[in-house]
C-alpha cells in the first residue's frame, strides 16, 4: 500500500502541528514540500487538491483533505490521542476551534507586517491575542493538558502555534501555567527535535529583524 502524500511547508505552524502528530503515531507519509514563496500552492495541479491553496494538504490514496486539525482528526481515529467519549471529544473539539482562531489571530499580526500593509502591528490583533493567551492560562491551570487529563490530538495543534508566538519578542511572563505546559510537551513529543529551529523562529526572527515587538502600547490620556 502506498504512503499518504504530505503536502507541506516547513515554517508552518499548522504543518509543524501535523509532523508532530505523524511522528507520535509512528505514521509514514511522502513529505511533499510546497514553496509558497515560489508560489507552488497557487499551480493548477496543487489547486485540484485544494482550492483554498493551503498547506497543509494530505492526500491518502485519492482521500483530500486540508485543514491542520481535520488532517490531525482524521490520522488520530482510534489511537489514544482522541476519545469518542462526548464530553472528551467535546473538549478536544474546543481546543481545536481555540487553535484556529488564536493561529488566525497570529495570520493576522504576520501577514500585514509581512507585506508590508502595516510597519507596526495592529493593536485591535495584540489585544486578541493577550485574551486568547489569558484564556489558555485558565484552561491550563485547571487541567494538565489543554482538552483535560490527558494528552490528546488539541496538544499539538495549540502547541504548533503557541511555539510560534513562544518565539515572537512577546512578553509572556504571566502565562506560567501555559510556560509549564509547553515545557511538558517539548518533552513529551517525540517529533519536536525533528522541527528545525529556524521553522519555530520564523516569525520571530522577522519580527527581530524588524524591532518589532508584540505589546500593548498604552495610550497616553
Ligand atoms: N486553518 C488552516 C490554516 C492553514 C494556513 O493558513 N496555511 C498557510 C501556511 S501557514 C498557507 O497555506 N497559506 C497560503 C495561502 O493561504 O494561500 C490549518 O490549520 O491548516
Amino acid at each position: 500500500m502506498g504512503k499518504p502524500n504530505f503536502y507541506f511547508t516547513p515554517d508552518s505552524p499548522p504543518c509543524q502541528a501535523v509532523i508532530l502528530l505523524l511522528k507520535q503515531l509512528k505514521l509514514e507519509v511522502t513529505y511533499i514540500h510546497i514553496d509558497l514563496e515560489k508560489n507552488e500552492h497557487l499551480t493548477p495541479e496543487f489547486l485540484a487538491l485544494n482550492p483554498l491553496h493551503q498547506v497543509p494538504t494530505l492526500d491518502d490514496k485519492g482521500f483530500i483533505i486540508g485543514d491542520s486539525h481535520a488532517i490531525i482528526q482524521y490520522l488520530a481515529t482510534g489511537s489514544n490521542l482522541t476519545s469518542l467519549d462526548p464530553h472528551v471529544l467535546a473538549r478536544i473539539n474546543q481546543a481545536m476551534y481555540f487553535d484556529t482562531e488564536l493561529f488566525r489571530v497570529m495570520g493576522e499580526i504576520g501577514y500585514s507586517l509581512y507585506f508590508e500593509t502595516r510597519t507596526e502591528p495592529s493593536q485591535k490583533a495584540v489585544a486578541i491575542l493577550y485574551e486568547k493567551l489569558g484564556a489558555l492560562e485558565q484552561f491550563l491551570q485547571r487541567r494538565i493538558w489543554v482538552a483535560g487529563e490527558f494528552l490528546t490530538i488539541a496538544d499539538f495543534s495549540v502547541f504548533a502555534t503557541f511555539s510560534a508566538i513562544y518565539n515572537c519578542p512577546i512578553d509572556l511572563s504571566k502565562f506560567e501555567s501555559i510556560l509549564k505546559w509547553y515545557e511538558k510537551c517539548k518533552k513529551t513529543f517525540i517529533g519536536y527535535q525533528s522541527i528545525k529551529e529556524d521553522s519555530k523562529n520564523a516569525l520571530g526572527k522577522f519580527l527581530k529583524s524588524k524591532g518589532i515587538k508584540l505589546e500593548l502600547k498604552t495610550v497616553e490620556a
